[in-house]
Formats: C-alpha cells, structure tokens, sequence
C-alpha cells in the first residue's frame, strides 16, 4: 500500500447499536490528500495508526513527487524485484513473507495499488512462484470491493495463506463502506463462508480477528479495541469449533 497504509475518511462512525467503528466515504477522497491526513492526525485523541505515522506525513509532498513517475506496471516491477531478492533468505531462515491486500481496493490519490482482486492475487503469486511468497489475506479489505467474493478466494489460494486477517464490513450505496462486528449478520463479508473455506481446505496457519468497533466507551487505538475484537475472536472460534463437531458427526 503505497505511502498511506488503510485509509478511512471517519475514524468513529456510529452504528445503530451504540458502537463506533471505522468508516470510508468514497467521495471525500479526491484530490486533496493533505487535508484527509490533517482530518486523521487531528482526530487519533492521543492514539497511534499503522501506517499513519506523524513523521510519515509529514514528508507527504516528498512521498507523492518520489511516487508519480512510478506506474502500476512499474510498480509490479519492483515488487518482483525486491522479492525474487528475498526469497533466499525467506529459505534459509524458514520465514515466510505475507503480503496484505490494499485497503480500500483501488486506487487511491492517483497512486497504484496493486493486490486489489482474485486476478491481481493470481498474478501476484505466480509472479514470484515460491511457497515462501504467501498472502495474508485480509477479508475486510478485499471485501470492501463488493465485487470480491473472498470465501472463493481462499479456496482458490489457501496453500499460499500465511497468515489470516478475518473482519467484517458492511456495504453502502457509492463505495462507502463501514466496519462492523464478526457476526456474519452484522455485513456483507461472509464470514461464516470464509470461516468454513478455511476449514474445508484444512487452513492451519494465523487468524486474527483484525479489526472490531469501539464498544463500552473503550479509549482505543481506532479499529484496534480490546472487547470487540476479543468477542471477534470467540465468534470465529465459535464458528470453527461447531464446523469441527459438524464433522466428527458425519460417519
Ligand atoms: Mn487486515
């Protein structure tokens, strides 16, 4: 994700249950980038953002003229580049590398962003064929496309998933997308599909439940509270121990 890491355009949106949770509004990302990081770093109340760090935006002219030669193309270019480089050292030392999809995914600011769809995650891994070259795929971004169905995503990659980023959003008319709980109910993920893939392909890596909401007048990291996500956690469990029973029945 090139310069910005995720980008949202509302840190604390309300849900109807009371909650906030991290919300993007397709239209107010236009051209003005300065502002949208200004609205960000004003509105953290004292908390810290991935990618989102104050050194990093400040040298974001800096950052934008070193990126606006730089083509998609190109940029698939240089990926290749840094990782065929990596790939011995990811042998020797039994690591495996785990690229994340972009979050929103599409372009964003006139900057390429490149793992955006089963295609661009198809090329991607063929591109630099090698067990060691791994997803971590993270359903929420994918599924901010609601054209991306991530469930058949992970069973048409799951041998090449290091590492699981569960999370659900919910869609709105335009691109405008919020987060919301783990109940599969609560948006338009997938989850019980995604859990289920997972389990069908034998998945046996990382799952973290990624993002959650702010609930019980938490004072957290935006989209990083403790209680939502360690509620996300239990219902993923929930989901994968019933898939477990359900199989130890059949006969
Ligand atoms: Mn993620």
């Amino acid at each position: 994700m090139p310069i910005f890491d995720w980008t949202r355009t509302d840190l604390f949106h309300p849900l109807e249950d009371g909650s906030t949770a991290l919300f993007y509004e397709k239209n107010r990302i236009q051209d003005n980038y300065k502002e949208m990081a200004d609205y960000i770093l004003h509105n953290l109340h004292g908390m810290t953002l991935p990618g989102w760090e104050p050194e990093r935006m400040a040298r974001l002219d800096e950052l934008f003229e070193a990126y606006r030669p730089v083509t998609k193309e190109k940029l698939w270019e240089n990926l290749k580049y840094f990782l065929e480089a990596v790939m011995p050292v990811c042998h020797e030392t039994g690591i495996k590398m785990a690229i994340h999809q972009d979050d929103p995914p599409w372009d964003i600011f006139g900057i390429p962003r490149l793992l955006c769809d089963k295609e661009s995650v198809g090329r991607f891994l063929k591109m630099v064929d090698d067990e060691y070259n791994c997803l971590c795929l993270c359903s929420g971004s994918l599924s901010a496309n609601p054209d991306n169905n991530v469930a058949d995503i992970v069973r048409t990659y799951c041998d090449r998933i290091a590492f699981a980023h569960i999370r659900n959003v919910r869609h709105y008319p335009g691109g405008d997308f919020s987060e919301t709980s783990h109940r599969d109910s609560d948006g338009d993920t997938g989850i019980l599909d995604i859990v289920k893939a997972y389990h069908d392909c034998g998945y046996a890596g990382y799952v973290r439940p990624d993002h959650g909401c702010h609930i019980w007048g938490e004072k957290c990291r935006p989209g990083y509270g403790l209680y939502d996500r360690a509620l996300g956690i239990m219902y993923l469990w929930g989901c994968w121990d019933m898939l477990e029973k359900m199989e130890s029945l059949i006969p």
